[in-house]
């Protein structure tokens, strides 16, 4: 029988009876009871391959799949998609076949670094923005006719020989408490169920398979035998795109964390300081704050190394007087943040240093001004240009009488990337989203402006040769008012920063 005291959504609790055994709860094994006990036992509660109500209840809340996500969360955004597949066909033309749709989400495999030893496991985020669920070797299939809203969770058999070494396993009764999807498989079934769902249109991504033992298995028996795919992605990543609440209160505590963690890193400063201590600091401070882990590889750069870009190796010696240029953010619950802040190690900025940074701030600022609905990623792109053409002429790096359109040429010169990108489960989020569509209210985007001037520049003066600024802050986008800056914990004018150098 079911105890009591088991947590279990309805849709799980009406699976029960035939998986219940000797009283107790299959799934979480909650309290055992058995007939004629006066005391019900406690047996702990089975581990499920990831934080569950029943064994992390302090950060997933009953209901939740992830924490602060719950099913009915993720079971609305399989609706939604379904809904978007269904206006989809009816722009494009009906399917070639029947009417029926299936649409196909492969989870990651097991990455190795080395031989058998795997890198820590990274969920594709298409297929864990549909279920939560959290194991490799797994699979989404949504299915209906004129509108896939049904859904078949497919997820690795339990085998107490890989559990041994790799930990448990959800399992198909697992998966299904957990996520609330009724119909669960093993994974090794995936090809013979899209097999049975044939006459169908298929709604998948094949030319970069997330999984591609799973592909090549299951999926392309079925791609041969049928109609050209269309593609998901585009759609999935639509509606990841705009925020729900609960994402951006997610996405607002990856902010605060890394912006602490930011005011801490900067307490740590002095003159001649190694970038890996910087960076040790950095990874340290966002952990045990809370953050999973970081969420990119951040480029700790001194000196003249902040002009590149990509700088990732964080293994030379920032000088005193020297400015340092921190690009990082952190993973929490499969949301992240991305921040730069630049600042001079020894805790005071010189004044070549302080006017470039005062003019990149500028137009940081300006540039969150603009960020409302209806305005694009694109089109305050090229504000960013207008205004950085400016500051370069005022700086007197470009000369006075310099015409507007070589401002604009020369400020793609001394920042060569874009003003920002989405932001979401992925750092550079959405990517099939092109940046000229209009923001919407939820949307999260990054707003980064910089200005780059290499050590052999003798174009520029002096003062300002080795310098590289960058600011960026995360930002959501609102209906009404000011947008909402998720990184605003983070010391950003010149003050505030030379205040948070000396609390070292
Ligand atoms: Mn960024």
């Amino acid at each position: 029988m079911l105890s009591p005291a088991c947590s279990f959504t309805r849709s799980a609790v009406r699976l029960l009876p035939r998986r219940t055994r000797a009283g107790g709860c299959a799934w979480c094994r909650h309290i055992s009871v058995k007939p004629g006990d006066l005391k019900p036992k406690t047996v702990p509660p089975r581990y499920l391959g990831q934080p569950s109500p029943f064994t992390h209840p302090h950060l997933v809340k009953h209901g939740e799949v992830t924490p602060g996500l719950t099913q009915t969360e993720f079971e609305l955004r399989r609706q939604k998609l379904a809904l978007l597949i269904e206006a989809h066909t009816d722009k494009l033309g009906p399917p070639a076949s029947s009417g029926n749709h299936v649409a196909v989400v492969l989870s990651h495999p097991i990455r190795y670094m080395t031989n058998d030893i795997p890198y820590p496991f990274h969920q594709n985020q298409d297929f864990l923005y549909l279920t939560g669920f959290l194991e490799p070797d797994s699979a989404l299939v949504l299915y209906g006719r004129t509108r896939p809203d049904q859904a078949i969770l497919f997820v690795p058999r339990r085998d107490p020989g890989r559990e041994l070494w790799d930990g448990p396993r959800a399992g198909r009764d697992g998966a299904a408490a957990l996520t609330g999807i009724e119909r669960v498989h093993s994974t090794e079934e995936l090809g013979l169920v899209l097999k049975s769902l044939k006459g169908t249109q298929l709604w998948y991504d094949s030319s970069q398979p997330a999984h591609s033992r799973l592909h090549q298995t299951h999926i392309l028996p079925t791609l041969e035998a049928g109609p050209a795919p269309r593609s998901l992605r585009p759609l999935i990543h639509s509606l990841r795109a705009i925020k729900s609440p609960a994402e951006v209160s997610l996405m607002r505590e990856a902010g605060r964390i890394t912006a602490q963690a930011f005011r801490r890193t900067m307490a740590l400063s002095q003159g001649d300081v190694d970038e890996s201590v910087l960076f040790a600091k950095f990874d340290f401070e966002n952990r045990i704050h809370g953050a999973n882990f970081l969420a990119y590889p951040p480029v700790v750069a001194g000196g003249n190394r902040a002009n590149t870009l990509h700088y990732i190796n964080n293994n030379q010696i920032v000088k005193d007087g020297e400015l340092v240029l921190l690009d990082g953010g952190c993973e929490y619950f499969g949301y992240v943040s991305d921040i730069t802040r630049t600042w001079p190690v020894n805790g005071q900025f010189s004044a070549a240093q302080a006017e470039l940074y005062e003019a990149v701030l500028e137009v940081q600022r300006s540039c969150l001004s603009l960020c409302s609905p209806g305005v694009s990623l694109d089109h305050i792109y090229s504000s960013m240009l207008a205004l950085l053409g400016r500051q370069l002429r005022r700086l007197g790096i470009l000369r006075a009488d310099t015409s507007d359109s070589d401002a604009l040429k020369a400020a793609r010169r001394f920042c060569p990337h874009h003003v920002g990108h989405y932001l979401g489960m992925d750092v550079h989020d959405t990517p099939d989203l092109s940046r000229s569509q209009p923001l919407q209210p939820g949307m999260v985007i990054t707003i980064e402006p910089g200005l780059y001037i290499c050590e052999d520049n003798d174009q520029a003066p002096e003062h300002f040769r080795g310098l590289g600024v960058r600011i960026e802050d995360d930002v959501v986008i609102r209906e009404k008012g000011a947008p909402l800056i998720l990184s605003s914990g983070a010391p950003k004018t010149v003050a505030d920063v030379e205040k948070a150098c000396g609390m070292g």
